[in-house]
């Protein structure tokens, strides 16, 4: 009953209801995953897809002020735009949260937004979870875009890359040898580099940095998932909101390359597929994670270590007890 109301709120796009509902799908209580799954399964025939924008780059590179200044300019062209956070470290100090709200300040004012920080959990795991689950509750309210937001600490670019239909990797001017700190696996998986803070005293070296990423995509393999042209780098400035209407419409382009030959369609069945091996290998590691599993291994451990078992034994007949 309460799952009902709580889902028609959403699908008319009410932003407290889709708060509430995140907050369900972020919670560990039995009772509250117990109606988020609910929730998620009335939802799941909505049919509606938003554009899921995975955004990564370093810490301070500008992505909470491209953001604001990108979701300012998509919300000014009557789109709803929802910004998400995957922040595997809660350790961090404050950051993510603090950092957001102040940095967003315009765009959390506007009617058609909607910003949510990332959940304190430690487990990439669970937020990789929760996250899929929020974006999910946001299609179905309606949003037109999704950005979800990562730093670039490695990992994560992984969770996002598999979350998202569009891949930006947001990068800082430098000098010559910055450019081998981009590890390859995550130049690899951006369909954009967007090399922020062309402005100022900076746009000469960002036009330069530019140019040596632009090069170096050249050099990578051309992806079956992409048009002549792509992956492909541009220079923009967050703070004086340059080069954010043509970041814009490479993404729009790429989408409806994508879209129209069946790639979007291929990559979202991909992920699907991703996700539902990782949920598998989830659940079979927390079934080792109960009380009687570990006093078993334990004990199997000893009679490992004494030789009487061997490992590969001993594992079976762990896996046995686990039923
Ligand atoms: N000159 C210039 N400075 C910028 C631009 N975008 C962001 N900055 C500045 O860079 C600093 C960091 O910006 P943030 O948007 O907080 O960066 P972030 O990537 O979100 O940082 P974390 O949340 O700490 O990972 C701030 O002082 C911004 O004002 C830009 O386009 N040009
Ligand atoms: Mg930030």
């Amino acid at each position: 009953m309460q799952t009902d109301s709580l889902s028609d709120r959403i699908l008319k796009g009410e932003r407290r209801a889709l708060a509430r509902a995140i907050t369900l799908v972020e919670s560990n209580r039995a009772d509250h995953r117990a109606q988020a799954s609910d929730l998620l399964a009335q939802l799941a025939g909505s049919g509606r897809q938003a554009l899921r924008i995975g955004l990564s780059g370093t810490p301070g590179v500008g992505k909470s002020t491209f953001i604001e200044s990108f979701g300012m300019m998509l919300t000014g062209q009557g789109l709803r735009v929802a910004v998400l956070a995957v922040d595997p470290s809660s350790a961090r100090s404050g950051g993510s949260i603090l950092g957001d709200k102040t940095r967003m300040e315009r765009l959390s004012r506007e009617q058609n937004a909607f910003i949510r920080p990332s959940p304190s959990q430690s487990h990439l795991g669970g937020v990789a979870r929760r996250t899929r689950e929020a974006i999910a509750l946001c299609e179905a309210a309606g949003y037109d875009v999704v950005l979800i937001e990562t730093v670039g600490v490695g990992q994560s670019e992984t969770v996002v890359s598999e979350l998202s239909d569009l891949f930006l990797l947001l990068l800082a001017p430098a000098g010559g040898d910055e450019l081998q700190g981009v590890k390859r696996g995550i130049m690899e998986m951006a369909d954009i580099i967007l090399v922020n803070k062309a402005d100022g005293d900076l746009k000469a070296t960002a036009t330069r940095t530019c140019a040596d990423y632009a090069g170096a995509l050249r050099l990578l393999r051309k992806r079956p998932q992409d048009p002549e042209g792509f992956p492909k780098a541009m220079t923009v400035s967050a703070v004086e909101e340059h080069g954010l209407e043509q970041a814009w419409d490479e993404m729009q382009t790429l989408t409806k390359w994508r879209r129209d030959t069946g790639v979007w369609e291929a990559n979202r069945a991909a992920q699907a597929r991703y996700w539902f091996d990782q949920e598998v290998r989830h659940a079979l590691l927390a079934r080792l994670d109960t009380p009687q599993a570990r006093a078993e291994m334990e004990r199997l451990n000893d009679e490992v270590s004494q030789g009487r078992l061997s490992p590969a034994v001993a594992a079976g007949q762990l896996l046995d007890t686990l039923g």
